[in-house]
Formats: structure tokens, C-alpha cells, sequence
């Protein structure tokens, strides 16, 4: 894993993150701190010969190893790594090098080569070095699978040459090698580049990819289910993973939020394969989502596409589950009636729920039938949509055809103001004359009617809603698009290939994350277009810190990842999964946006962790990852045991970012963390309430300054008006009732200033004081 986030390093330097753990060094000595133990000069050729000697002068630690006399350029410190490698396995080498000679070339390449036995030789890593300077060999191999490691040595070298001799200040120089190190290359999903810029709403999760997002709102959040791209990431070596083929993908992502900020994991729902709710089916991709009271309880449908030949749907008991296979088999096949015409694809499901309880079914997709036609391009006819019966699980009647100007896939379905909307995502152009009049390709398009039932004639189309992400973030690829409601703003959901994008510097391979935009329409309920960014949608509310928050609640972070484990959610209940945070390295961090911690403030904070490593703490900082430290949470606890920590917080008050920095050893997994919580200051002290007002102005030539002080408590008051011009004590102010003063400045002009009241009382048997100012105007009196 350490290697995978090395080599991300070293292709993303400006967005990599730290680095993760390594597997243990297989060389013994590599920092040669016990002088030459394991080393011997390379004896490959009869002819290969040289000294090594230690020396002082190291790149780390008290010593390196020096080499003199060379007699070959393959003539240097070799190591023997027979039956320590294995065939097939990738391997993370480093080594540091240097050479002085200054006869020699001002730069000279070396490198690491493996001697698997008679001639086969290979090099495993170089470096092109400056005179007199340490360089860095840094790379990862693969041992061949069929390649015999009976015989494996290590060794470093020059360039070879036939005779070098004829110059050997050239190619037979002295060299010093130090902290040479060879461990397997574990690899690793975890992200460990920033994918999420802080501030920023787009992507909505950087620790991971989700596509095809189908929102839905329940009880005043928004659950974003998502095809689990990151099923088919597997960043080899150089940090870049092979091409999404989403042949693999049998799970459902969950994603939810009050806030539209602050993002809750809830991990991965099993949908299909052996282990999956559904073992019918194959695959898992672009889910939808509704809800039902059906025989009194209120049941969740998660519908999903079991790749294009057909879809499925699983039940829950909540948005998050558990979930139920109430079917058997697969709701939408060839057999749906209406539902094939034996060339369209049967998949990406959008469920809409009408208000008199009606669920409906939207469908289908491709649809290309090779005549390159201008009608089969523009015109597939290859969505579907049918009503549901009244379990959801089940279709009502035939399923009728939606003729959707350069139709490919994506159809959602909702709602507003009496209308029905159809959106779907445009085709990418079959080879007929695409129509001008209809979508651009690649983009998502829309119709209206008056019925969910359409019909959805060309006549019904009414623009595009979003152009395809290419045109904003450089990477294009499909879309899938969802619409939503909350608090009463519309939003939408549609995909980019941004995590994807930044994880490699701008290469893409088909993993795609959820964005949003807010979602308008015009006064005659046609929808104006959404342009794609970073910015996102604004936080819709703040956090509230003085409960249980899952720790895999994150507005921003890097370098962590997230794991499911055993036992419900403290904050979403005993039937919820709960997550932990994971993969925590020295560097790593995460946050939360907008915490309000009130006027009051906050007296500490709690964290529910599991220590790995002595050493580790969790840092606190206010409004930047790098702001100061108001608080640390020594990580000091029995190893491998949850436990809650907790470190005290002073004077923390009002709404900030709240960022939690992680620190530890260097290279070791540090701890795992599954919630924060928040500790309210218990009691502001009581007050003495009043309502305080002052004011300047004009009696005949001298100005005045009145103050008023309202007794807005329960308790009677003693009240005292302090001004520049004099002040005033009223005993015994009843509740309701006011002190009053008009101070005479003894001037023709004031200039504006503060009064301050104070006001005593006992409260609870206790005597307290509380003093308030208020602001007066200057005024001039002629
Ligand atoms: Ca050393
Ligand atoms: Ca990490
Ligand atoms: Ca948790």
C-alpha cells in the first residue's frame, strides 16, 4: 500500500497524499549500519571484480558502502534474494547512490539489475545522478511468472560497455550506495490523492467513486444511491487503474446528507452475485429508489440494472436496509410485456411513486440496430415505461414506448407542479444524421406531459437539462441524472470523472464520482440548463456537534478509506451499518463543514477509536487543515481495542470547519476511528436579562443622552446606567418594568459612544450580575 501511494507521489506530486505503510524490506542490512553483512561485490563474470568497503559518509544513518577497484560496469555491492522473491509478484525497490570522481562525466545513469541466474539479467530501477550528489533509484518490477527465483540477486551497476577500461574514469568510477530497500507491492483502493478541494461540493466523496446517483429524501435527508465504480478499481504500480469495465459491479453505494455538505458513508449494499440479496442477478449497476406504506409499513424499493439485460429490485426495511430479496427473480426481463423489441437494452430502472400511491417503471436503453439510419439515430425508441403493481415488486398491464428524441439510457421520472418530467441521457449517435432539433449527444435531455403514462411523443421533448461533462470538466463519458427536493429547492444529480481525473493528473479510466446542482425552472415549468462544476450547492444547514457523529461523516478529507463493520450505527440505529475510518497514515485528515457550536461553546471532544500503534493522535484544528492546534487527543490505548478518548476544548465557539489531523509514526497504519461527539458547555451561567436601548438627542441647546434598560427577566433587578455624563441605580426593577435616564451632556454636541447597564438579581438563590452596552449617536444641538 505505502508503495501504490509512493509511486501516485511521484506521478501527481502536486495532489498526492501521504504515503501509506510498507510491507517489510526483504534486503537485509539495506542502510548497511552493520557494515558489509549481506553484501558481497557482484561475481556474475569471471571477469566482474571489486572491492566494497564501508564508509562514513552516508546518505542516512553512521555508514553506506563504498566500491572501489572496479573491474566491469556490472562490478558492484550485490545482495542475495534467492527464494526471498517469488514469481508473478510486483516489488517496490529504493536505493540511494552517489559517485565522486572528478574525472568522471558531470551526470551518470546507474541501476539496480536482478541476476535471476545464468543470463538474465534485468533492470529493476536507475537513476541519472549528479556528480557528488545522492540520487534516488525509486520504481517497482514484476518477477516474470514462469521465471525460476532459485537464483535471484540483487545488485547495482553502470551502463554496460565492452570496454571499459578504455575509459574508467567514464565507467569503472567508485560509487556509494546506502538504504536499499525491496518489499512487495501490496496494492491498494485507497485514495490516497486530494480529490475534494476544501470549500468545494463537488465531488461529493473523494475517498471513493459512485455513479448513476439516484437520489431520494426521507425525513429530511437525501440518500444518494450509486453504482460502486470503485468495485473495478485496482491501481497497479503506477497508481493507475485498468478501465472500468463495470463487468464486476454487484454492489450499491449509499451516500446520505441533512446538509448537502457534510457526506455520511454508509457503505456497500450486496446486491447481486453469490453473496448478494439477489442472487439472480449479475450486476448492480444505476440504481433508483422509492418508498411505499404497503399493508401499513413503509417499505424501500431499490431497483437496479442487471447490466442491459434486464432489472431487479430489492427491499428494505429503511433507506439503509436491511434488505430483502421479495421476488425471486428479475422484475423487468424480455418477457414484460411491452418491454422488448429484441434489440433495446432492458436496464437503467427509474421509479417514480405518483400521489395517489401509483408506482411507475421507466426503462430501457440502446437500441442501435446497425442501419445507421437517421430515424434509428434519432428515434430508437428503446425506453419503456409501465406501471407498477401495488406491491412495487411487480408490473401492471404493457409497457408503453417513449419516443425520446436521440434517446441511449438514463431515464428518471419525477414530479412538480402538476407537470411529469422524463429525463434521460442523449446517445452518443448511432451513424444516421443526428437532428438539430433534438439533444446534443451525450447529454441529458427532458420531456413534459401531463401523465406519467405520457404518452411521450417527439412532440413532448423540451431541451437539455445538462451538456456533457466534457464540456466542463474535461473528461466526457456517459451521464445518469436524478432530481430531488429538499427544503424546498430542487437539485440535481448527475456523475464526472473528477476524483478519477486528479487521482492520475488528468487521465481518465471510466470511475466516475456524484455531483450536484441546484435545479431551476422558468414560470412555464421548463427547466433551465445546469452547468457542471466544483462549486457545488451551498451547505443547506449546520452541523449540530453535541450528539453521536458517525466518523465516516466527511465534507472533506485525504488518504483515509472506509470499511463496514460489525453492529449497527450510534447515530442511524441498530439496523443501520456503521462504518469506520480506516487507512490512516501520518498526514492523513478529514472534516466536517459548518459545525455550530454555539454561543456557549464547547468543553471537549470524544473520539471513538482503535489504536494500532503507540504514538498516534488525533489533532484538532479550526477552519484549515493546517490552522492551529485548539485541541489533541492522545491516541493511547490498549492496541487493537475500541475505546473512547477524549480531549477537553476551550473556547470554541460559533460555526467552524472542524478539521481532524492525524499524526503518528511514520509508515505505520495508525488507528481507526468510528464517531466523534461534542460536549456542550454545560451551563452559561445564568443572567440577568435586559433589554438595554440608548439614544441621543436635542433639548433646546444641550444634548441628552437617554438610556432605557427593560427588566426582561423573572426576577426583580437593581439596574445601573453607566454614561460618560453620570449614572443612575433604580432598586428593585420589577420584571417588565424599566430604569430610565436622560443624561444632560452640559453641551450643544455629542459625539456617538456606549452606555454600559448592569443589572443584579439572584437567579436560582445565587446573586448575578450582568453588565450590557449599547450604542448612542452623535448629535449637535443649534
Ligand atoms: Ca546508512
Ligand atoms: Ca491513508
Ligand atoms: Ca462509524
Amino acid at each position: 500500500m505505502a508503495v501504490a501511494g509512493a509511486m501516485l507521489a511521484a506521478a501527481v506530486a502536486a495532489t498526492a497524499g501521504p504515503v501509506q505503510a510498507a510491507a517489510p524490506n526483504i534486503i537485509v542490512n539495506g542502510g548497511f549500519e552493520d557494515g558489509l553483512a549481506g553484501w558481497f561485490t557482484n561475481n556474475g563474470n569471471a571477469t566482474d571484480g571489486a572491492t566494497l568497503s564501508p564508509t562514513t559518509d552516508a546518505y542516512a544513518g553512521a555508514s553506506a558502502v563504498l566500491v572501489t577497484d572496479r573491474k566491469t560496469t556490472g562490478s558492484g555491492p550485490m545482495q542475495d534474494l534467492s527464494g526471498k522473491v517469488q514469481a508473478g509478484k510486483t516489488y517496490a525497490i529504493t536505493a540511494r547512490v552517489k559517485y565522486e570522481n572528478p574525472n568522471s562525466p558531470a551526470t551518470k545513469q546507474f541501476f539496480a539489475t536482478m541476476h535471476y541466474g545464468g543470463s538474465t539479467y534485468t533492470n529493476v530501477g536507475t537513476v541519472t545522478v549528479a556528480r557528488g550528489q545522492w540520487g534516488l533509484i525509486q520504481g517497482t518490477f514484476t518477477i516474470p511468472a514462469g521465471q525460476s527465483v532459485t537464483t535471484a540477486r540483487l545488485f547495482f551497476e553502470t551502463p554496460w560497455t565492452s570496454n571499459p577500461a578504455s575509459a574508467p574514469d567514464t565507467h569503472l568510477m567508485d560509487f556509494k550506495v546506502d538504504d536499499v530497500s525491496v518489499s512487495e507491492f501490496v496494492p491498494s483502493t485507497t485514495i490516497e490523492a486530494l480529490g475534494k478541494n476544501p470549500g468545494e461540493g463537488n465531488p461529493l466523496i473523494s475517498h471513493k467513486f459512485g455513479a448513476d446517483g439516484n437520489a431520494f429524501v426521507h425525513d429530511g435527508r437525501v440518500y444518494i444511491y450509486m453504482t460502486n465504480d470503485t468495485q473495478e478499481y485496482k491501481p497497479g504500480p503506477n497508481g493507475v487503474s485498468p478501465t472500468n469495465t463495470y463487468g464486476g459491479i454487484n454492489t450499491i453505494t449509499v451516500i446520505s446528507s441533512d446538509d448537502l455538505m457534510n457526506w455520511v458513508d454508509h457503505g456497500e449494499i450486496p446486491v447481486a452475485g453469490p453473496n448478494g440479496i439477489a442472487r439472480y442477478a449479475n450486476n448492480s449497476w444505476a440504481p433508483a429508489m422509492e418508498s411505499k406504506v404497503v399493508d401499513g409499513k413503509e417499505k424501500f424499493f431499490l431497483y437496479f440494472a442487471n447490466n442491459g439485460g434486464g432489472s431487479g429490485v430489492i427491499v428494505g426495511d429503511s433507506p439503509v436496509g436491511p434488505w430483502h430479496d421479495e421476488r425471486g427473480n428479475l422484475l423487468i426481463t424480455s418477457a414484460t410485456p411491452g418491454a422488448s423489441d429484441g434489440k433495446n437494452w432492458l436496464f437503467d430502472p427509474g421509479v417514480f411513486v405518483d400521489d395517489d400511491g401509483q408506482g411507475y417503471l421507466v426503462f430501457g436503453g440502446g437500441g442501435d440496430d446497425g442501419s445507421r439510419s437517421a430515424e434509428n439515430t434519432n428515434h430508437p425508441k428503446s425506453t419503456r415505461v409501465i406501471k407498477l403493481g401495488d406491491d412495487m415488486i411487480s408490473t401492471k398491464g404493457s409497457a408503453e414506448v417513449i419516443d425520446a428524441p436521440l434517446v441511449f439510457e438514463a431515464g428518471h421520472l419525477f414530479k412538480r407542479d402538476g407537470k411529469y418530467y422524463y429525463s434521460y441521457s442523449s446517445n452518443f449517435g448511432f451513424g444516421g444524421t443526428i437532428d438539430p432539433n433534438g439533444p446534443p449527444t451525450g447529454a441529458i435531455a427532458y420531456l413534459m406531459a401531463d401523465s406519467p403514462m405520457g404518452p411521450w411523443t417527439p412532440e413532448t421533448y423540451k431541451g437539455i437539462i445538462f451538456r456533457n461533462p466534457g464540456t466542463y470538466f474535461g473528461a466526457g463519458g456517459n451521464n445518469h441524472q436524478s432530481v430531488f427536493k429538499l427544503d424546498g429547492q430542487y437539485y440535481f444529480t448527475y456523475h464526472a470523472q473528477t476524483l478519477n481525473s486528479r487521482i492520475t493528473g488528468g487521465a481518465t479510466q471510466g470511475f466516475r464520482s456524484p455531483h450536484l446542482a441546484k435545479l431551476d425552472f422558468n414560470a412555464d415549468g421548463t427547466i433551465k440548463e445546469v452547468k457542471g462544476d466544483y462549486k457545488g450547492v451551498e451547505q443547506i444547514r449546520n452541523l449540530d456537534p453535541y450528539r453521536v457523529i458517525e466518523a465516516e461523516t466527511i465534507a472533506w478529507q485525504q488518504g483515509i478509506a472506509t470499511k463496514k463493520v460489525d453492529g449497527g450505527s450510534e447515530e442511524f440505529g441498530a439496523q443501520a451499518p456503521n462504518l469506520v475510518v480506516h487507512d490512516i497514515d501520518n498526514g492523513d485528515w478529514t472534516s466536517l463543514a459548518k459545525v455550530d457550536f454555539g454561543e456557549n461553546g464547547a468543553t471537549g471532544v470524544t473520539a471513538k477509536v482503535r489504536p494500532l500503534v503507540a504514538g498516534g493522535k488525533i489533532e484538532i484544528r479550526l477552519d484549515g487543515r493546517t490552522s492551529p492546534v485548539v485541541a489533541t487527543i492522545p491516541v493511547d490505548a490498549p492496541l487493537g481495542e475500541w475505546t473512547k478518548l477524549t480531549a477537553k476544548l476551550d473556547g470554541v465557539k460559533g460555526v467552524h470547519d472542524v478539521y481532524f489531523t492525524y499524526a503518528g509514526p511514520e509508515g505505520a497504519d495508525l488507528f481507526e476511528i468510528d464517531s466523534w461527539s461534542f460536549a456542550a458547555n454545560p451551563s452559561s451561567s445564568p443572567k440577568v436579562k435586559l433589554t438595554v436601548t440608548a439614544s441621543s438627542r436635542c433639548i433646546g441647546t444641550s444634548a441628552y443622552v437617554a438610556v432605557t434598560a427593560v427588566n426582561a427577566g423573572d426576577a426583580p433587578a437593581t439596574v445601573t446606567l453607566n454614561t460618560p455624563f453620570g449614572t443612575k441605580t433604580v432598586t428593585d426593577v420589577a420584571p417588565g418594568k424599566q430604569a430610565y435616564q436622560s443624561f444632560n451632556t452640559r453641551a450643544a454636541q455629542v459625539d456617538a459612544g456606549t452606555v454600559t447597564v448592569t443589572g443584579t438579581a439572584t437567579i436560582g438563590g445565587k446573586q448575578v450580575t450582568t453588565s450590557y452596552d449599547a450604542a448612542y449617536t452623535a448629535a449637535t444641538c443649534r
